[in-house]
């Protein structure tokens, strides 16, 4: 390629904003591309609580993107800290060499976790966090004189990413079809703890369903403890459509983990930074995993960043208990990414001089009241709340499930309101600088969406 063949970015930019793009090339994530491409939804911009569409409407952010603008848009002390990291240094290699800024951001995190979580890998997502815990699972076993201990159990429903070992523990169907042939082998998964039967319209925590981590119980009699590395399990499962653990759940799960020395890691990329009206689930329902995996919310989503928390004694065996040299050959070139360290040290400075996880936690009532004022309106069959998610899963059409919860997240765009639909059920989880007005639009506009979708 000569170099006059490179187009000049500034005029192609500028191009850009009077000619729309061709959508042909891009191949979209978890999106039907067909469908998308001859009736796309364009975003253009963000402040605060709103995004505007390329036809420059203002829609109302119900879902913080998408489970990850927890402090809202575009907010200045972020993007400038990001600004400033770009032009002071903006990259250093992760390997052999550091910077100020990851270790800073790992000993803020650090702070914030309970107990003796008190070690960070960083990653670039909620995939790569959730592989390295994975793996880092198996590095301690190793270390620990106990390398048969290499089973995964995760969950029915579960959501941990899409990389291999993501996609094996979790345990959502369609997303392990297309591969299921090449899955990791040596894992099981719990039930999941959706119950309508018992359960429907429960405000916060259910009250059924404890018992069913005492599966766990069974596993272990059929493998045998000594055969299990660990357990992963989202406090919340958010993606298959907010299923809120049982009063006492997790509680007995983690009993179970400690009875026969399995770990316990907590996907936490959804329910991590004031999500659930806490600093994280580990907080709001005072179980204290092994291991924590974090995303989203790390940056507010300015800067693609994941990372894993970990236990002291994990760190002290695998690092500690190695002999000289790296310990664990495990790493990404972007790991602990200056910019991303920089937007993640910004954004926690923002949730702190905010008080956005105890204003979270103040609007927990409001919001409860809002998510089942729904309650009657038709197809509804179920309304759930936990902190400041909701969800409202409705009856699927008799043979074609998951046209209904489209069709009521594409009815709420068009009416200046952003939800997310996944199969039957629409999942809610704004900014938590939402003001109690807003709350009530994105309801209004919902109720009148479930009136017109049918
Ligand atoms: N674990 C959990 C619990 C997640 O929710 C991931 C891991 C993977 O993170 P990355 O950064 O690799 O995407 C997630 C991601 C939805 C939705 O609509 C949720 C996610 C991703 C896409 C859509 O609920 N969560």
């Amino acid at each position: 390629m000569t170099v006059t063949s490179i187009p000049d970015t500034a005029s192609s930019a500028q191009t850009a904003r009077v000619a729309p793009p061709s959508l042909d090339e891009l191949w979209m994530p978890f999106t039907a591309n067909r469908a998308f491409k001859r009736a796309p939804r364009m975003l253009v911009a963000a402040k605060d609580m709103h995004y505007t569409t390329a036809d420059g409407r203002q829609v109302l952010d119900a879902t913080a993107g998408m489970w990850c603008v927890n402090a809202g848009h575009c907010r200045e002390p972020i993007t400038a800290a990001i600004r400033e990291q770009a032009g002071v240094m903006d990259y250093a290699p992760p390997f052999q060499m550091g910077h100020p800024l990851a270790f800073e951001l790992a000993q803020q995190l650090a702070r914030m976790l309970p107990g003796d979580i008190d070690h960070v890998f960083f990653g670039n997502s909620g995939s790569e966090a959730v592989d390295t815990a994975l793996k880092i699972a198996l590095a301690y076993w190793q270390a620990k004189g106990e390398p048969q201990r290499v089973r995964f159990i995760g969950r029915s429903r579960a959501y941990h990413g899409v990389g291999f070992g993501g996609t094996s523990v979790g345990g959502i169907e369609a997303n392990r079809k297309q591969f299921a042939a090449q899955l990791l082998p040596v894992v099981d998964h719990l039930p999941h703890t959706h119950d309508l039967a018992r359960n429907a319209y429960t405000r916060g925590q259910p009250q059924h369903g404890a018992e069913l981590a005492n599966v766990l119980e069974e596993l272990v009699a059929k493998h045998g403890a000594h055969t299990i590395a660990a357990v992963i399990i989202e406090p919340v499962a958010g993606s298959t459509g907010v299923l809120i653990p049982p009063k006492g759940y997790l509680e007995r799960v983690r009993e179970i983990c400690d009875a026969h020395g399995i770990l316990l890691i907590f996907d936490e990329v959804i329910t991590g930074f004031g999500r659930v009206g806490a600093s994280f689930a580990t907080e709001k329902f005072n179980v204290i995993p092994d291991m924590i995996t974090l995303a989203k919310g790390i940056t507010n989503a300015t800067v693609p960043m994941g990372a894993v928390c970990a236990r002291h004694r994990i760190y002290d065996t695998v690092v500690n208990g190695a002999s000289a040299g790296i310990e664990l050959f495990h790493g990404y070139t972007y790991s602990g990414h200056p910019l991303a360290a920089a937007a993640g040290l910004a954004t926690l400075d923002v949730y702190r001089s905010e008080g956005l996880f105890e204003r979270a936690a103040s609007l927990e009532s409001y919001w409860e009241d809002a998510v089942h004022s729904l309650r009657g309106s038709p197809n509804v069959i179920d309304l759930r709340n936990i902190g400041l998610v909701g969800a409202i899963e409705l009856d699927p059409r008799p043979g074609a499930p998951g046209t209904r919860g489209f069709e009521t997240f594409v009815k709420c765009f068009e009416a200046g309101v952003l939800v997310r639909s996944t199969a039957d059920t629409i999942a809610l989880s704004p900014p938590l600088i939402v003001e109690r007005n807003q709350i009530d639009q994105m309801f209004e506009v919902l109720g009148r969406a479930l009136r017109t979708v049918g």
